[in-house]
């Protein structure tokens, strides 16, 4: 699949989508809103694709919004943008495979709100985070708002929204809005080892996890533990289930069908 400013290869099965506009810090402007939308309709379409990483070219992993393009939007047009935005994310968050953030540099404004639509973040040292839309007069509007506290309580997000300071893959490690931090050169390799990590496990009950967390964590308690009894019931009733207790029984490598 070819697009203008996003990379996008299928490696045995680990589909690596990388943030192509470089000499924009990789920020998403509406062309690149749009085909990202294009490669998560079409990766969750695609049987051979079982995880996805998203990384960036350069120094960035995004640098948020296109705040060249931003500035020139009315106030409907600006709403527009924050909507296509938001479901973009929540197509990026829901996709039934695991997504896994490779924060290669600035994860700024949009960038960080992007990152926290995936499963799991893990940060290159020299990576940068922040929500620093209050120094442009405006409020996160991709999501940032609601992820930030939802991922490192309300007082962290509250300050950090608030002050717009922008942080250190450390502190970000701290806080729990990245997962690991790993040396720069080591940053792709450890994504693709945790993504065939995933690999190796029952696909059915991954995708019955993700669910299970990410609908129950909009649900009070008790419907929340019900929808994750429905959820493993699913993952009860699957081939994998009966593969996965035998391997397990007969003392050897589980492998999954992932039916
Ligand atoms: N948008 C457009 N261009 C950008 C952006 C951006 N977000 N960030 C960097 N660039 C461009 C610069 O303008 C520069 O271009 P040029 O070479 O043509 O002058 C090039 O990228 C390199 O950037 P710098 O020279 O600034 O690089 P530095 O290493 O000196 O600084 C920083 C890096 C600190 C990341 C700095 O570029 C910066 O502060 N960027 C802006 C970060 C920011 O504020 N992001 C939040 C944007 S707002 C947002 O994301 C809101 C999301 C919700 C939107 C809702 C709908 C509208």
């Amino acid at each position: 699949m070819k697009f203008k400013n996003i990379l996008y290869e299928n490696n045995d099965g680990i589909a690596l989508v990388t943030m192509n506009r470089p000499e924009a810090l990789n920020a998403f402007n509406k062309e690149t809103l749009g085909e990202l939308s294009e490669i998560i309709d079409f990766a969750e379409q695609d049987a051979s694709v079982k995880v996805l990483i998203f990384t960036g070219q350069g120094k960035s992993f995004i640098a948020g919004a296109d705040i060249a393009e931003m500035s020139k939007l009315e106030v409907l047009e600006g709403r527009d943008v924050a909507l296509k935005g938001q479901a973009v994310f929540f197509k990026v968050e829901n996709i039934g495979k695991p997504t896994i953030a490779a924060i290669n540099g600035f994860a700024l404004g949009g960038g960080c709100e992007f990152a926290m639509s995936c499963d799991i973040r893990i940060a290159s040292e020299f990576a940068k985070f922040g929500q620093p839309e209050v120094s442009l007069g405006i409020i996160p509007g991709w999501g940032g708002t609601q992820r930030l506290p939802r991922l490192i309580g309300k007082g962290l997000a509250k300050y950090y929204i608030y002050t717009g300071e922008i942080f250190n893959a450390e502190e970000a490690y701290r806080i729990g809005l990245v997962e690991k931090i790993v040396k720069a050169d080591e940053l792709m390799t450890t994504a693709q080892t945790i993504a065939k990590t995933i690999m190796s496990k029952a696909p059915v009950a991954v995708k019955m996890a993700k669910g299970s967390i990410n609908n129950g964590l909009s649900m009070d308690l008790k419907s929340g533990v019900a929808y994750e009894a429905e959820a493993y019931a699913t993952s009860f009733g699957c081939a994998d289930r009966m593969e996965g207790t035998a391997a397990f029984m007969e003392k050897r490598k589980a492998n999954f069908a992932g039916k």
